[in-house]
């Protein structure tokens, strides 16, 4: 836990990390997603790389290639926009950034689609996509992710709420418009800013997204 942890000199404990506003801490790690937990099939998996790229080519990494990719470690904690915060985690894997250098998106890209399988899928800023904290992270405290927290690789973006850090990422789509992902369209924030309480589309002002159809 963040309180009896020690800093670098060993001897006092460090800050802990503050959590969102109306966010409760929770310990452990909870599962939490909608749909089964889809079986990994390596001979059939890859990351696909789509949309407006910058020369109009798709690209698809295997799961091997994916072994020579730049990689990094995040601390970090995850806020459900339903309310739990679980803390402390050690992410691992590819900036997301190193994605946009590797397959350039097209100078209007203005935001990415991350999808899941069964297709599930989340909307990003090109700058939510980009910051140094997003991964698309391989391990978890070391070992590689668990079936039901996303093997063999899921999206992990700290600063928005969880339905923005897709588990079992399949795609990035580049984006030259906005469009709303599973959880946008069915009554959460199109940005899930948890540090601005992003939670509900109701709760959007002009520009914070597409706009939603009215009853
Ligand atoms: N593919 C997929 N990814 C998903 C979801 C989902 O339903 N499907 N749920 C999201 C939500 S709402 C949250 S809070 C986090 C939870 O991640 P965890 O189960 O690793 O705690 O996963 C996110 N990623
Ligand atoms: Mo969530």
């Amino acid at each position: 836990m963040g309180s009896d942890r020690l800093n670098a000199a060993g001897s006092a404990p460090s800050a802990p990390r503050p959590i969102p506003p109306g966010q409760r801490h929770v310990h452990g790690w909870p599962v939490s997603h909608y749909g089964p937990v889809p079986r990994f099939r390596p001979e059939r998996w890859n990351l696909r790389v789509f949309g407006a790229t910058a020369t109009g080519d798709e690209h698809t990494w295997t799961f091997d290639d994916l072994t020579v990719l730049p990689r990094t470690t995040v601390v970090a904690d995850l806020h459900c926009a339903t309310g739990p915060t679980s803390t402390d985690h050690e992410w691992y894997g590819i900036p997301a950034a190193a994605v946009l250098n590797l397959v350039p998106p097209a100078p209007d890209v203005t935001h990415v689609m991350a999808w899941a399988e069964y297709g599930y899928a989340a909307n990003l800023r090109l700058a939510d996509f980009t910051t140094p904290e997003t991964l698309l992270a391989t391990h978890h405290n070391g070992e590689p992710l668990t079936a039901e927290h996303g093997f063999p690789l899921r999206l992990v973006v700290p600063h928005l709420y969880g339905y923005k850090s897709p588990k079992w990422l399949r795609a990035i789509e580049y984006l030259t418009a906005d469009r709303r992902g599973f959880w946008e369209e069915r009554g959460y924030h199109n940005i899930a800013d948890a540090w601005k309480e992003q939670r509900y589309s109701y709760q959007e002002q002009e520009g914070d997204g597409p706009t939603l159809p009215t009853s």
